[in-house]
């Protein structure tokens, strides 16, 4: 089931919730997921398999171009499709966009209006009227990724919609990322939180070394500006960034770790069609 929506909607954070665990990480920028996750929600009876996506966009370079052919290819063949809403914000071209593209494919379609939280009920229900126009869908609920609201009837809901057949993956698996990307993208994670403007963008993330003690890994900008930035007065930044990421590493992997932080300036690896795919994008 491919979980489709405008960038920020809060697909990630949904998906995480649904699968009872941090699959995907979340940040409030935009372009956060570069690359399809699955997330995996096993219950006694069922195995919801949820592919989190890049958010629909027009292609900029070849990084943004990798992603939305991340997000067609995952469209291909699928068995229903999740369509994320945020409540928040009007809902416009952007989601009427993918709307087009998620209807066209003839499979059930199931709306998540999300960010309902502290929201009024005569605007939820604005919002809710505004979504149940953008095509023939199957289920609408208004959910909150954020405090777990609705979370759960949506589960049901799109349990229900599950196929019979076999479990693809063991039960005890929530996700199909690799445990370099996943310490990777945590590190991402807290890079995006602590940065902003065009930085977050310019930056990614490659672990060289996961060891039993030290985990090494290097944080990749365009430029030496941003290197600076990323870096911080004294490197107060960058020892932010691993001091904050180091726990969930840790939680991860199950043991303490030295967690290692180089910051490099690789110019235009948003280009680096070999880098790109290094990174799995
Ligand atoms: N208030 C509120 N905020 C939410 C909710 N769900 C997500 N957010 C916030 O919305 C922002 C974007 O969340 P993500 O899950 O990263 O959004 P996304 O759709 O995966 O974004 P991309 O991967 O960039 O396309 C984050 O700051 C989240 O904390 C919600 O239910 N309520
Ligand atoms: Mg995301």
């Amino acid at each position: 089931m491919a979980v489709a929506g405008r960038p920020n909607v809060g697909k990630s954070t949904l998906v995480n919730a649904l699968c009872g665990g941090k699959v995907a990480i979340v940040s409030d920028k935009p372009q956060t997921t570069r690359r399809r996750i699955f997330g995996i929600a096993n219950g006694d009876d069922h195995q919801l398999v949820l592919a989190d996506l890049p958010g629909f966009q027009r292609p900029l370079d070849p990084l943004t171009e990798h992603m939305q052919r991340t997000v067609d290819a995952a469209f291909e063949d699928v068995e229903a499709v999740l369509l994320v809403l945020s409540a928040r914000e009007r809902i416009g071209a952007g989601d009427r966009f993918v709307a087009r593209r998620v209807f066209e494919r003839g499979v059930p379609v199931v709306i998540a209006l999300n960010k309902v939280d502290r929201l009024k009920g005569g605007h939820i229900a604005t919002q809710m009227e505004t979504a149940s126009k953008l095509g023939d869908f199957h289920a609408l609920h208004p959910v909150s990724a954020k405090t777990g609201d609705g979370v759960a009837e949506l589960r049901e809901e799109l349990v229900a919609l599950l196929p019979e057949g076999p479990r693809y993956y063991p039960q005890e698996q929530s996700s199909d990322v690799p445990v370099e990307v996943q310490v990777a993208e945590l590190v991402r994670e807290q890079a995006l939180r602590l940065t902003k403007d065009e930085v977050p963008h310019a930056i990614t993330v490659e672990v060289e070394e996961i060891g039993d003690k030290v985990v090494r890994a290097d944080v990749l900008v365009e430029t030496d500006s941003q290197k600076q930035i990323v870096i911080g007065k004294g490197g107060t930044k960058i020892r932010e960034i691993g001091k904050s990421a180091r726990p969930e590493i840790e939680l991860l992997l199950g043991h303490p770790v030295f967690l290692e932080l180089r910051v490099k300036v690789k110019p235009r690896w948003r280009r680096d069609e070999a880098l790109l795919q290094r990174l799995g994008i």
